[in-house]
C-alpha cells in the first residue's frame, strides 16, 4: 500500500513537472495553456530572429545568458526557425499585446516568441529563462536536461510603469553595482530605474557648468565615507546598459529641500550667501534652496539642461519632498517656477506628492508616498500618479523587529504585507485611469553594500513587480508564496543575498 502511495505521489509530481501551467513564473503571466510534450534545448539548438538589429542583440543576450550553465554556444541567425530551436519574431503578434507583451509558444519542435516590439521579446526572454531549471542561472556548467513543458503563454502588463528606485546619494554605488542591479530587476520585468542622484549627503552626477557640486558635494556620504559621483560619460553608460534591458532611467535631483550637498558646494545658493558644511548624518528636512533668488533658477536650468541632454527617457524627477525648511509660500512659488524647466528641454517633470500643492502643469507626474490628501489634490488637478505607498513598497523598511538594516518609520514590511495590496485600491479616490504604475524605492541611509541592497530588495521586489504587471483578479498570497518559494533556488543560483522569510515555503 505504502509503495503504491509513493508511486502515486511520484506520478503526480512528474505530471506537474510536465505542465507549463505549474511553472513558477514571477510576475504571473496573463494566461498559460498547457500543450503536450516538451521542448529540450540542446547544443544543436540555434536562436533564429526575423529582422532587426535590435532582435539580433536580444538573441545574443539570450545566447550569452544560456551559455555558462549549459555550456552551449548557441548560434544566433537571421532566418526562420529549424527544429529544436528558439525563434524570436516581430511579426504576427496580436495588437493587444501592446509595447511589452509577448506570446510564447513551446512545443517539442521549438520555441516561438512573438511580440509587437523588441521590448516584448525581451520580457518574453525573461519568462523563457524562468521556465528553464533554476540551475540555468549558475555561472558554471551544470547538468541538463534543459527541458520546458509544452504550451502557450500570452502575457502583457497591466501597468506601463513598473519602477525601482535606488538612492545613490545617501550611500554611493559604483557603475558596476548599478549595472548588476539593472540585471537583477530586469529578470522581474521592471522597466524603470529611478536614480536618486542628489540629497543632503551627496551630489552624484557631474554637472559641467557647476563643477564643485561633485568635487565638493560628491566627496562624502552617510557615515563620512568617501562618496563618489558619476561622470556624464559613466551616467550615459548606465543609461545605455539599462536601455539594452528595456529599462528607462529617470534621474532625480531633489529640490528645494534635501539640497545640503549643493548648498555646501556653492555659497550663492544659500539665502545668507554662506556655504553650509557637508553633512553625513541622516536627518531630513533641514536644508533649502533660496526661492527668492534668481541664481537658484539659473542653477536649476543649467542642471536640467545638462541632465536632459544625456537622458533619452521622457522624465526628469525634481524631488519636492519634505521641504520642511522652506516657507510654504516660497515652496509653492518655487515649484510653480521650476515646472517649466524640464518642459523647456523636452522632458516631463515628476515630483513627490507634496508638489500637488502647486499649480500643476498638465504634463507633470506626481509620485505618491504617504499622504492620500496630496494624491487626491494631484488627480483633481489632472495629474497622473506613480504609486509608492511607503507602508508597502519602501524597501528600506525593516522586515520585522529583528531586521538589522533599514528603518521602520512607515511600517515593518514582511513579504505577505508587501504583496497583499493592489494599485487600484491603494489610495482612496484614485482609480486605474489616474495611475501610471508602481515604484519601489530603496533609500540607503542604512544600506552601504551590494549585499545590503540585495537583502532589502529580495524577495520583496518580485512581488511588487507582479503587482504592476499581472492582472489583479485571482491574486492570492497562498498561491504566490509557493511560487516565490520555488524562486529560492533561482535567487540562490543568481547569488542573491535574499531574506529567507519564514513566511515562504522555500524549496
Ligand atoms: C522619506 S519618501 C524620504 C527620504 C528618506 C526616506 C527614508 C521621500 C520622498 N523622502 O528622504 O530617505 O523617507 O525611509
Amino acid at each position: 500500500m505504502r509503495y503504491i502511495f509513493i508511486a502515486f505521489v511520484f506520478l503526480i509530481s512528474c505530471k506537474q513537472k510536465q505542465d507549463l501551467s505549474h511553472s513558477a513564473l514571477i510576475p504571473k503571466p496573463v494566461s498559460i495553456t498547457n500543450g503536450t510534450g516538451a521542448f529540450t534545448l540542446t547544443g544543436a539548438s540555434s536562436i533564429y530572429m526575423n529582422g532587426s538589429e535590435e532582435l539580433q542583440k536580444i538573441g545574443e543576450y539570450l545566447s550569452g545568458k544560456l551559455k555558462p550553465a549549459t555550456g552551449f554556444d548557441l548560434k544566433t541567425t537571421v532566418g526562420t526557425s529549424s527544429r529544436g530551436s528558439i525563434y524570436l519574431s516581430l511579426s504576427g503578434a496580436d495588437a493587444k499585446l501592446g509595447e511589452e507583451g509577448y506570446t510564447l509558444n513551446i512545443s517539442d519542435s521549438g520555441v516561438h516568441l512573438l511580440a509587437n516590439r523588441a521590448a516584448g521579446i525581451f520580457r518574453g526572454v525573461q519568462t523563457l529563462l524562468q521556465l528553464l531549471p533554476a540551475s540555468i542561472e549558475q555561472s558554471s556548467k551544470q547538468n541538463g536536461p534543459w527541458e520546458i513543458a509544452a504550451g502557450t503563454i500570452e502575457d502583457y502588463p497591466s501597468y506601463s510603469f513598473r519602477g525601482s528606485m535606488l538612492d545613490v546619494a545617501r550611500h554611493f554605488f559604483s557603475v558596476e553595482d548599478v549595472k548588476h542591479y539593472i540585471d537583477l530587476i530586469a529578470f522581474y520585468k521592471i522597466n524603470v530605474l529611478h536614480l536618486h542622484l542628489s540629497d543632503d549627503q551627496g551630489w552624484r552626477i557631474e554637472i559641467k557648468s557647476w563643477p564643485n557640486l561633485t568635487a565638493h558635494g560628491g566627496s562624502t556620504e552617510v557615515g563620512g565615507g568617501k562618496g563618489g559621483f558619476y561622470t556624464q560619460e559613466q551616467y550615459k553608460d548606465i543609461v545605455n546598459y539599462a536601455a539594452s534591458r528595456y529599462i528607462t532611467v529617470i534621474p532625480e535631483i531633489d529640490l528645494p529641500g534635501h539640497t545640503n550637498a549643493a548648498l555646501a558646494s556653492y555659497a550663492e545658493l544659500n539665502c545668507n550667501d554662506t556655504a553650509t558644511a557637508l553633512y553625513t548624518k541622516t536627518e531630513v528636512g533641514f536644508s533649502t534652496f533660496c526661492a527668492k533668488k534668481d541664481i537658484t533658477y539659473k542653477f536649476i536650468d543649467d542642471v536640467v539642461r545638462e541632465l536632459a541632454a544625456i537622458t533619452p527617457g521622457p522624465y526628469i524627477h525634481l524631488g519636492g519632498d519634505e521641504s520642511h525648511a522652506t516657507a510654504k509660500d516660497d515652496y509653492i512659488l518655487f515649484i510653480n517656477k521650476i515646472q517649466g524647466i524640464p518642459k523647456k528641454y523636452g522632458k516631463k517633470m515628476i515630483g513627490w506628492e507634496e508638489i500637488a500643492q502647486s499649480n500643476l502643469d498638465s504634463s507633470t507626474v506626481v509620485q505618491f508616498w504617504t499622504d492620500p490628501k496630496y494624491a487626491n489634490e494631484a488627480v483633481n488637478k489632472g495629474a497622473k500618479m506613480i504609486l509608492s505607498p511607503a507602508t508597502k513598497v519602501y524597501l528600506d523598511m525593516k522586515y520585522d523587529s529583528t531586521t538589522k538594516l533599514g528603518l521602520d518609520w512607515a511600517a515593518r514590511i514582511e513579504i505577505d504585507s508587501s504583496y497583499i495590496w493592489s494599485l487600484s485600491t491603494a489610495v482612496k479616490g484614485l482609480s486605474p485611469k489616474n495611475i501610471l504604475g508602481v515604484e519601489a524605492p530603496l533609500w540607503t541611509e542604512t544600506i552601504s553594500s551590494f549585499d545590503d541592497i540585495e537583502y532589502m530588495v529580495f524577495p520583496r521586489l518580485p512581488g511588487i513587480a507582479e503587482i504592476g504587471w499581472s492582472p489583479e483578479e485571482g491574486k492570492s498570497w497562498e498561491e504566490y508564496k509557493v511560487r516565490l518559494g520555488k524562486h529560492g533556488p533561482r535567487m540562490k543560483a543568481m547569488n542573491i543575498n535574499f531574506y529567507r522569510s519564514r513566511q515562504v515555503p522555500w524549496e
